[in-house]
């Protein structure tokens, strides 16, 4: 059975942009209750260990800068099946490729800067969470 647990960040450029407040009345709309929140930004050593698994890929560097440009919003969220839903919420990785109505069509620019990160299974949605979160944060 899903998991009712997943984490996302909303990401520098669309906290720049000012759409962290649209973003999370989309999320609320959508029907996720917000468990733990934090405004925080992301140090080099930080980010590059967020997304260790993308190491070799080679858009990694590219991603760490990128990620470390200017604050972030990190939260875990709490629904039904969370992490499908909220990765229907959000939409395809590239923007252009995003359904009508999702939040990376309606706010993201490009494939790197693409306004919010939803995990990919309810295994990382912990490790995630984990990553910003102690336990009496989501108690
Ligand atoms: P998603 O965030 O949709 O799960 P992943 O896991 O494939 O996508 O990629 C993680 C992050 O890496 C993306 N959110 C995006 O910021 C960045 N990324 C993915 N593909 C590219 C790419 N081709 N060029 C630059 N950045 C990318």
């Amino acid at each position: 059975m899903a998991g009712n647990v997943t984490f996302t960040m909303i990401k520098p450029d669309a906290t720049a942009a000012g759409h962290t407040g649209k973003i999370i009345d989309k999320i609320l709309e959508a029907g996720f209750t917000i468990k733990a929140m934090k405004w925080t930004r992301l140090s080099k050593e930080e980010a590059g260990k967020f997304y260790e698994v993308h190491k070799e890929r080679p858009f990694y560097g590219e991603l760490v800068d990128y990620m470390t440009s200017g604050p972030i919003l990190a939260a875990i969220l709490v629904k039904d099946n969370a992490v499908e839903d909220f990765r229907n919420l959000i939409g395809a990785t590239d923007p252009q490729k995003a359904a009508e109505g999702t939040i990376r069509r309606m706010f993201a620019t490009s494939i790197a800067a693409n306004a919010v990160h939803g995990s990919d299974s309810d295994e990382n949605a912990l490790i995630e969470g984990a990553f910003y979160f102690t336990t009496r944060e989501h108690a």
